[in-house]
């Protein structure tokens, strides 16, 4: 007997139950363990009906991911459940957890499935670049329909087990708690029955339909091209569902292996599969066990109902958690509240939530303009103005409000938290949360470790971060921490290449080429220029403009015009200034083609990323990395600058840094990790 898999006979059902903590993931050892299983049931008279199930939290979670790439090892899933299929007594796959990816298609090679409703199926390879290889793409639309397949496969969502029941995608539920024993009963009745060993590959019913018909993929194409901008996965899974429709079951399979192969290669999917164990690593802290006690939070504190605020509070009303708001006086505090409802509100008219939901949020909010009304919270979240005197004074006073073992937490971005920290007794109570605007909305939560932050502290940080849906990444102190920080030079240069004549919306191309979802420039119209450009000293083409009036697409454009539709044009006026600020300045003007820009742009990035690690600011390059795909929307095809810098090549980045010191100075002087990693032919993923 295997040490995954167990093997047991009752009433006549033969039951293979897997159990490869911690997600079932089919390694080659569960692909073997499976064979063995169903070919011991298969020689046994006494055994006519077979259930696959599995231990622990959940039924396969897919493929291995850390088996790409690397050599293949046989069985392959695609042959183990081409052999499943063809099994001459029933199957039955009893499902719990995730069945996800190659877990869920090993289900869809099962004759029958049963699930308990808390169960969640789905087929998430996109997320990782890749396709449903093992048949996935050629049975879904068998069951689900065409339309409903594709929508889920290049979403990537799973779906609950209700929902695949309706769906026609699960054929029984069953009680949570009992699912052995109803999967085994359901499997007796199949018996009984003298059911007949249901194939979906034999299925067309629902593929016959679109079968000439390409306009249903155009459509379906045109309704997400903004959303599949380039990802390479989603194309070739509407390709695969294309030969579905239009190849026999056996030719649907092999085209789908090629394309399957075509992404497995593909240089998105490696980034996307790094993204993913990136991901997951955040949170492990080596000096910080995983068991380390953590303080409960029932109750927060924010300070501040701006916009920052606002959407910090936002994060906890949603899971629950009841959050006292302080303001200065009654009129922003009442703003304040307004911003939160009317958010919310729009999510209920777009469905998202119901209107019930809203007050139930609502009513978690506890405002006050008295700071003495946060004695009862566990955690406080200081969002106030960004200046070191004000927030000095903002923790001053909290020292002596808050409770015994209250974390005080302040929401700077630039600041030095140890300072603010020696402004009270408990400094061990004191980190940073950096929340990412629209703080409700993006994912990325900056946990900033002061020199004094208790290790309980931290790592209650990074569960509450969980708990509010955000990717918490370690940062230690200093100015920007990781996100603002490496980003910062690519605004930097985003001036200069300006003032030296490269128009900003040429900028902005090369950058949406690159595949963030917007620029510099039209960045900086979306935030307001009086926002962003307001704490320089210099003059700049951003401060003019808002001079001027221009304040971005608030209020009079920016470096763009804008139409009532918000279609944007380049501004005669951003032009005029431009050129001014570039006279007044002496800068040369001097064309640069759209690989100067991207290099100029991105490469200064990297080199700031690697003296973050350097300095230890952040534990890992793929910290950096998915600090940037989550808090600037870096693409995560390109795995974040880190990564994507290996694909470069280091060395090449270290030479071009180099023609740019000489050109414009030392600020692009490669950094000694970048410049003794490139010669020793290594990658950020070595240090
Ligand atoms: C596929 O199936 C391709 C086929 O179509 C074709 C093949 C030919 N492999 O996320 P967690 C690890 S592609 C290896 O923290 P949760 C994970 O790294 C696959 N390892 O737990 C972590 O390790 P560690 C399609 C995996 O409860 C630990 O398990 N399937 C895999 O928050 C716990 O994970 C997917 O894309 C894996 N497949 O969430 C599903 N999955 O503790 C991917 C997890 O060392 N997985 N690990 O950091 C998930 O979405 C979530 O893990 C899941 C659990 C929802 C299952």
């Amino acid at each position: 007997m295997s040490d995954v898999m167990q093997f047991e006979v009752e009433n006549g059902v033969g039951i293979v139950t897997i159990d490869n903590p911690p997600v079932n993931a089919l390694s080659q050892k569960v692909r073997q363990a499976i064979l063995d299983g169903f070919e011991k049931a298969w020689a046994r008279d006494d055994v006519k009906a077979i259930v696959v199930i599995c231990d622990g939290r959940t039924f396969f979670a897919g493929a291995d991911i850390s088996e790409f790439g690397k050599p293949p090892l046989a069985p392959s899933l695609p042959d183990v459940l081409a052999t499943i299929e063809d099994s001459p007594k029933p199957t039955v796959a009893a499902l719990h957890g995730t069945a996800l990816g190659g877990g869920f298609e090993l289900a869809l090679h099962c004759h029958y499935r049963i699930a308990v409703a808390s169960a969640k199926v789905g087929l998430p390879e996109v997320n990782l670049g890749l396709l449903p290889g093992a048949g996935g793409t050629q049975r879904l639309p068998r069951v689900v329909g065409v339309e409903t397949a594709l929508d889920l496969m290049t979403g990537g969502r799973p779906v609950g087990a209700r929902d695949a029941f309706d769906l026609g995608a699960i054929d029984a539920l069953a009680e949570e708690g009992v699912l052995r024993q109803e999967a085994i009963a359901y499997a007796q009745k199949l018996i009984a029955e003298n059911a007949p060993l249901r194939r979906l590959r034999d299925r067309d019913d629902k593929l016959a339909i679109h079968r000439g018909d390409p306009a249903v993929f155009e459509a379906f194409r045109k309704k997400n091209a903004r959303r599949f901008r380039g990802f390479r996965a989603p194309e070739a899974i509407i390709n695969a569902v294309e030969a579905a429709v239009a190849l026999s079951y056996e030719d649907g399979v092999k085209r789908e292996r090629e394309l399957f192969m075509e992404l497995l290669m593909s240089s998105e999917s490696a980034a996307q599969r790094y993204v993913f164990f990136a991901e997951r690593q955040t949170a492990k802290i080596p000096d910080i066990s995983r068991d380390t006690p953590i303080r409960d939070i029932k109750k927060v504190g924010v300070i501040g109902a701006g916009t920052m605020g606002g959407g910090i509070t936002m994060n906890f009303l949603n899971v629950g958690v009841p959050v006292t708001l302080v303001e200065q006086n009654e009129d922003a505090l009442d703003r304040g509240l307004g911003v939160i409802c009317k958010n919310y509100e729009r999510s209920a008219k777009k469905g998202r939530m119901t209107v019930e939901d809203v007050e139930r949020r609502m009513a978690l909010i506890e405002p006050t303009t008295d700071l003495s009304d946060l004695a009862d919270v566990d955690l406080v979240i200081e969002a106030v103005f960004e200046s070191m005197p004000v927030k000095l004074e903002v923790f001053g006073k909290l020292d002596g409000i808050a409770k015994d073992g209250a974390i005080l937490a302040s929401n700077t971005s630039y600041l030095d938290l140890d300072q603010i920290a020696e402004a009270t007794k408990r400094p061990q109570d004191v980190i940073g949360l950096h929340f990412f605007s629209p703080a409700n909305v993006m994912a990325l939560l900056e946990i900033v470790r002061g020199a004094k932050t208790g290790k309980d502290v931290i790592q209650t940080a990074m569960k509450l971060a969980k708990k509010i849906g955000k990717t918490p990444v370690l940062a230690g102190v200093c100015p920007g921490f990781i996100a603002n920080r490496a980003m910062r030079p690519r605004g930097v240069e985003a001036e200069r290449l300006m003032l030296q004549g490269v128009s900003p919306a040429e900028i902005d191309r090369v950058i949406y080429d690159y595949g963030f979802a917007m620029g510099p420039f039209q960045m900086r119209d979306l935030v307001g220029l009086d926002v962003i450009g307001r704490d320089s000293r210099e003059k700049t083409v951003a401060g003019e403009l808002v001079a001027r009036g221009r304040l971005g697409q608030k209020q009079g454009g920016g470096f763009y015009d804008y139409d009532e539709h918000r279609n944007a044009a380049l501004s005669p006026v951003a032009l005029e200034v431009i050129r001014e600020i570039a006279a007044e300045k002496g800068v040369a003007q001097a064309p640069a083609d759209d690989d100067e820009i991207l290099a100029r742009l991105l490469y200064p990035v990297v080199n700031e990323g690697a003296k973050i690690l350097d300095e230890g600011v952040a534990l890992r390059a793929s910290d950096i990395d998915i600090a940037l795909i989550k808090g600037y929307g870096w693409p995560v095809y390109r795995g974040g600058p880190m990564f994507w810098a290996g694909t470069v090549g280091l060395d090449k980045i270290v030479a071009r840094l180099k023609e740019c010191e000489a050109r414009f100075g030392e600020a692009f002087a490669p950094a000694p990790l970048l410049e003794r990693l490139a010669s020793e032919g290594k990658t950020f993923a070595e240090v």
